[in-house]
């Protein structure tokens, strides 16, 4: 018999709905000694509140965060909310003995990634930050191939993540443009997952160097209503400043190796609808990867003779590839949500096990020292150390 393990969801955007999905899914595809039961979402809008709950078969929902985390028959808190509120919804959670799972990025500055880091380890509780791209099985196997030696010592990652939603200039100033709502524009949204990646791939980075462009520096506000929580597309005649980046080119330094790092970010490659992307390059061979061709690695063997060497394309689809052996049955691929429900699944097992999982908000805090040093190598045209940012 599993246990149940009662889940607060805080949010009801796309984020939300993903969630949702995976939480249901989970027990039902790996084998672990917890039932995630969707107890109880928060929402700010009442009417997506209750489509949202009634949706996705919730027991209970509120407008009061607080009320929600707090309830004694809460297990785990889901933080699927804006990034400017993920600091302080993380450390009450902690603070009522909560497990906390949250959407990246962690929060808006290395000082808050600490401040959830250490509640949650004072209050003895899971802390986990979900990368989901970690847990697509070409990207694992990657990782593998990586600590096997089969690229050898590394020289490059090249790291870009690519998308096209706000363009049109008429796209409204939503929170994801507000500096004190987002932390960053691309560079924090998609920036911590290319980060990620780069650090789940070859290690931690010591040095930044970035560019940063805002393309579109003043947009019409969102209609009313629309002011924090979600998107709005009713909007005003006014217009407002734009706060955040809308593309950042990164060069990165890595701590224990001399491998040279590069990742861009953009919200304005047009055609790139969701474009996340690495290439890793070693001594011994190289991999390149692409969301889009999500189930598939491509691999170069340099210790193969020159005249035959050339780019394999492995299906990631084998009952032995990362996560596929509890997936369909071998030769059948997988999607997007499916990264949602690897995510939960090893999340959960860290709870059963009482281990850390990887990456939690200790990590958290390393992403944001690279994402704030990138800020301000942007803005004061230097090198600068992801020590220095605090
Ligand atoms: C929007 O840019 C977004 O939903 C990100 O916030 C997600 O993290 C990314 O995976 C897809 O795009």
């Amino acid at each position: 018999m599993k246990k149940k393990l009662n889940i607060a969801v805080l949010g009801t955007g796309f984020m939300g709905k993903v969630h949702s999905y995976a939480w249901r899914a989970v027990s039902k595809i790996f084998d672990l000694e917890f039932e995630p039961v969707l107890k109880v979402a928060f929402g700010t809008d009442a009417n997506d509140l209750s489509s949202f709950v009634e949706r996705w078969g919730y027991e209970d929902s509120s407008m009061n965060w607080k009320e929600v985390v707090s309830r004694p028959d809460i297990d785990l808190v889901d933080i699927v909310a804006p990034t400017l509120v993920h600091k302080d919804m993380a450390v009450f959670a902690a603070e009522n003995g909560k497990n906390v799972f949250c959407e990246k990025p962690c929060c808006l500055s290395v000082s808050d990634a600490q401040a959830m880091a250490e509640a949650c380890e004072k209050a003895g509780v899971l802390s986990y930050l979900n990368h989901n791209y970690r847990r697509i099985p070409a990207v694992s196997y990657a990782r593998q191939l990586i600590q096997e030696g089969r690229l050898g010592e590394i020289y490059h990652f090249r790291g870009a993540y690519l998308q096209d939603w706000i363009m049109d200039p008429n796209f409204p100033l939503t929170w994801h443009l507000k500096k004190e709502f987002a932390g960053g524009g691309p560079l924090f949204d998609l920036g911590s997952h290319s980060i990620d990646l780069a650090r789940f791939l070859v290690g931690e980075i010591d040095s930044v160097t970035a560019e940063m462009r805002t393309f579109i520096k003043d947009r019409p506000l969102p209609g009313t209503g629309a002011a924090t929580f979600t998107a709005g597309t009713n909007q005003s005649s006014e217009k407002g400043k734009v706060t955040v980046d809308d593309a950042a080119f990164l060069l990165l330094g890595f701590e224990n190796s001399e491998a040279l790092g590069s990742c861009d970010v953009s919200r304005f490659a047009g055609g790139r609808r969701n474009y996340n992307y690495f290439e890793v390059y070693g001594a011994k061979g190289s991999l390149v990867w692409n969301l889009e061709r999500l189930n598939e690695l491509q691999f170069l063997d340099l210790t193969e003779p020159y005249a035959t060497q050339g780019f394999r394309n492995i299906m990631l689809t084998a009952g032995d590839h990362p996560y596929m052996s509890k997936w369909w049955a071998g030769g059948h691929i997988v999607g997007y949500e499916t990264t949602f429900v690897n995510a939960m699944s090893d999340c959960l097992t860290c709870l059963a096990k009482g281990t850390a999982p990887s990456p939690n908000f200790r990590d958290g805090e390393k992403i944001l020292q690279v994402l704030a040093a990138a800020d301000v190598s942007a803005r004061e045209g230097r090198r600068v150390r992801c020590q220095e940012v605090q």
